[in-house]
């Protein structure tokens, strides 16, 4: 079909200079003299996708010819970031393609700042499915990565009067070089209706059931190659599109601004338009629950189609697939793929419920409990009438499980059971997903105790099999290699090559932390990192940051218990302290903010409004000139991340002991040579103790310390009236100096600190205060803080995704990796 000497396969500087003007011309239609930035990126992009494809057909043939067993990753969200930059080094012709477009008079950064972002998801979750992707292929793991193409990603975030503003994000509009349209790959998905019983007229009499839907929508899939780094391995990334045009329920879809400035019109034709911007729960849209459960019936139906392509039934469909469920999001796949055995193929339900059981696995990424996903139990009967059905007869099933386990305990069976009955009636998809599955695991050594401890205890006792860690991690390929090529220069030429698919080798950069030359070459580096940064802020938040400054970052989404707020604090802290005494000797500041607020999220809006409010007034005051200052920088995302992480100096990781899963961004920060200031909380507890306390900015509660002071009765009005300078900058907030005298604008956050406070910014407010001044005497001592960072970046090997990956393979999907050779 393709061989080696095929034309589309060179990878020199030569073949790639002639295959962009090949796809200048024959597919953007261009001669180079009139040629736009955007027509040259689509030349390349598409330069690099032949051969990607080339890659593709050969490991697809493999795949099949050794009927391999596959992991298949759903997830209702893909974060990928931008693809030409990741591809050419995971390719590995950057180098190459820099040359080619140089010797053509281009710059390869240029064209690479062309791509458009897809932001199909919000933020961790969807992020950590794209890092895993990165792995698999990477590992060479047969995987698919099963999603949907949303038309409008996460919205474009804009600051504007210093409030947030979102704008719609049309990244399709001049089409992904990187999606392949399958239309022949097509199902036909019912939704609503109702359903029909009727005993079969044979000897048997067994119970059929017919589903009447109310709706039919046609599901097509679009393929994304995904390469693995230095391997043949592309996997793909299936997201299904909705293409039946059906009537758009606006009455479920009013929650805001946001949707209202979504064209009417085309938000009416399809499922798939737009990605909800939530990165929380929010019950009763009838739209969510639809994509949820469009694009895992696609899936369910794509992959029975393969197995039965390859084998008569589907009574080893366990064998050859293993389902991973990110979140609950994809859970209703459980339902579904009961459905789909005993309804449509006929089998008994006890093999059809056997299969199951051991196809899916799922992880949890949330420890609060209002955040677990449960539906209303009419909405979800309406839109899924057969699902409803069965997931009830699972429920009755597992309740006589859990009578022969805890006889006679009747509140333990409502608070196992799949419907929540406590007043209004909900399914609860956390519990169908634990019934459903073999394996249930949480994303950081904490979040999975207390998994098993709180928030899914009953499971826990009734199977503590089922239960395990899997420590998230991030993809040093992108975030290392891609974001940081300075760094990742100097780590090659110190240990050699081999780090970047074996990041346990970072820590052969040891003992080089006591070596003053090569510190100074590491602070060289983090400078330029700096100075990029300062580049990019003037761009787009039009501020002058000095980079002699800590770059004191927190950038991550905008909730109340990530405490974003609690920052602002210890800023204004600082703020006042430097006004009171000129002479203060402390490090010079830049604390840098940036995270989207989900668009009905009133508190987080107003902490972003409180970060640009402070920016504004410490920004004007000659006194702060070089002392202090705050940016906030906006439309965080992952191309912006790919500049933020590698120019940070200290990161802020400061939730609430015991709410943060994991959090994925402390890792970045990490790799890149940040240190973190932080509390013990998600993975940070597992950061701690890979760099040591003395490299590690610890403060605050713990979690046994919070549960304890909410037993007692926390009241934040105590902290408030015993510590004179946490009332000083709490009042300074309410008092309207930030907002040109009106005292209004902050009242519902100072309020509700003062008499709410469920995340404890006040407890925690002095022990931050005291860690920032301990910061800010390390960072004073420069060669002192060169050594930190060193060993931060040669300790970080513990959190790359392939850790976390080969993990998943052997305790959870028991795969092996399947090598792709490259033949004529
Ligand atoms: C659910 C139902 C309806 C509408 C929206 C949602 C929804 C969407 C996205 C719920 C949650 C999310 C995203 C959650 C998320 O990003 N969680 C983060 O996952 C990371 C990866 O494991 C962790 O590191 C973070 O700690 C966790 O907050």
């Amino acid at each position: 079909l393709v061989g080696r000497d095929d034309e589309r396969m060179g990878l020199g500087v030569e073949a790639l200079k002639r295959a962009f003007l090949d796809r200048l011309v024959y597919s953007q239609a261009r001669f180079p003299e009139v040629a736009t930035r955007r027509d040259c990126f689509q030349a390349l992009a598409l330069a690099v996708r032949d051969r990607l494809l080339q890659r593709w057909v050969q490991t697809a043939r493999t795949y099949r010819d050794k009927g391999s067993r596959t992991v298949c990753y759903m997830s209702a969200e893909f974060l990928i970031g931008p693809q030409l930059g990741n591809n050419l080094i995971n390719l590995g012709i950057f180098d190459n393609a820099r040359q080619a477009m140089a010797e053509l008079g281009l710059d390869l950064d240029m064209l690479l700042d062309q791509e458009e972002e897809p932001g199909l998801g919000n933020g961790g979750l969807g992020r950590l499915a794209a890092c895993y992707l990165d792995s698999l292929a990477t590992l060479e793991i047969p995987a698919i990565g099963y999603g949907i193409r949303y038309e409008f990603g996460i919205f474009t975030q804009a600051i504007r009067d210093g409030w947030q503003a979102e704008l719609t994000d049309k990244w399709l509009r001049s089409g992904s070089p990187w999606l392949i349209h399958r239309p022949n790959v097509a199902f036909d998905i019912k939704i609503g209706g109702h359903t029909e019983h009727q005993y079969e007229a044979s000897a048997s009499r067994r119970l059929r059931v017919q589903w009447v839907p109310a709706k039919v929508v046609r599901g097509t899939a679009w393929d994304m190659p995904v390469l693995g780094y230095g391997v043949n391995t592309p996997n793909r990334l299936r997201l299904w599109s909705a293409e039946a045009p059906e009537e758009f329920d606006f009455a479920a879809f009013n929650a805001g601004n946001y949707y209202q400035a979504v064209d009417a019109e085309v938000l009416s034709e399809t499922l798939t338009k737009v990605l909800y911007p939530n990165d929380e729960m929010e019950a009763g849209q009838t739209l969510r629950l639809e994509q949820q459960y469009f694009f895992v019936a696609c899936s369910l139906r794509d992959m029975i189609r393969l197995q039965l392509q390859r084998e008569a039934d589907l009574s080893r469909f366990h064998e050859k697939f293993v389902v991973q469920l990110n979140d609950t999001h994809p859970s209703i796949a459980v339902a579904e793929l009961m459905h789909l055995l005993v309804d449509d193929y006929e089998m008994l339900w006890d093999e059809a419920w056997s299969i199951t059981q051991r196809t899916f696995a799922y992880t949890n990424h949330t420890l609060l409990p209002e955040a677990l996903e449960k539906w209303p139990l009419r909405l979800f009967q309406k839109t899924l009438p057969r699902h409803y059905e069965i997931i009830c007869e699972i429920n009755e099933r597992f309740l006589d499980e859990v009578r022969i386990r805890f006889p006679g305990d009747e509140a333990v069976l409502r608070r196992m059971s799949l419907i929540d009955e406590d007043g209004a009636r909900y399914i609860r998809m956390a519990h169908l997903a634990v019934v459903g599955s073999f394996a249930v695991n949480g994303v950081a050594a904490l979040h999975s105790e207390l998994v098993k401890s709180d928030i899914l205890k009953d499971f826990y006792e009734l199977w503590p099999e089922k239960f395990r860690n899997k420590t998230n991690g991030v993809t040093p390929r992108r975030f290392v290699l891609l974001a940081n090529p300075t760094m990742s220069q100097l780590i090659d030429e110190t240990i050699g090559k081999g780090w970047v698919t074996d990041m346990m080798r970072l820590r052969e950069l040891e003992p080089y932390a006591d070596d003053p030359a090569f510190r100074e070459k590491w602070r060289g580096i983090k400078r330029g990192n700096k100075e990029h940064l300062v580049r990019e802020i003037k761009r787009v938040a039009h501020a002058d940051a000095d980079p002699a400054s800590m770059f004191d970052v927190q950038v991550k989404r905008i909730h109340e218990y990530k405490r974003q707020h609690l920052n602002l604090l210890h800023v204004i802290s600082l703020y006042k302290r430097l006004k009171d005494n000129p002479n203060l000797v402390v490090a010079p500041r830049t604390v840098i903010f940036g995270g989207k607020a989900a668009p009905g999220y009133r508190m987080a809006k107003l902490m972003i409004r409180l970060a640009t409010a402070v920016a504004d007034i410490v920004g004007r005051d000659p006194a702060m000139h070089g002392r202090l200052q705050v940016v906030f920088f906006p439309n965080y995302n992952v191309k912006s991340g790919q500049s933020i992480f590698p120019a940070a100096d200290l990161s802020e990781q400061i939730s609430l002991a015991g709410k943060e899963a994991s959090g994925t961004g402390n890792m970045k920060f990490q790799m890149n040579g940040a240190l973190t200031i932080g509390t013990l909380d998600g993975a940070n507890v597992e950061i701690l103790e890979q760099v040591g306390e003395e490299n590690f900015f610890l403060f605050g509660m713990n979690t046994p310390e919070v549960k304890e002071l909410r037993r007692c009765g926390y009241r934040p009005r105590d902290y408030y009236e015993a510590n004179p300078h946490l009332r000083e900058v709490i009042d300074l907030i309410g008092s309207g100096f930030f907002t040109r005298g009106d005292r209004d604008v902050f009242r519902p956050l100072v309020d509700h600190l003062l008499n709410h406070d469920e995340y404890m910014l006040l407890a925690d407010f002095q022990s931050y205060i005291d860690c920032q001044e301990k910061v800010s005497e390390a960072y004073i001592d420069y060669e002192r803080w060169s050594r930190m960072s060193i060993l931060n970046v040669a300790r970080s090997g513990f959190f790359s995704s392939d850790r976390a990956i080969k993990e998943y393979c052997t305790d959870i999907w028991r795969v092996e990796p399947v090598r792709i050779e490259l033949t004529d």
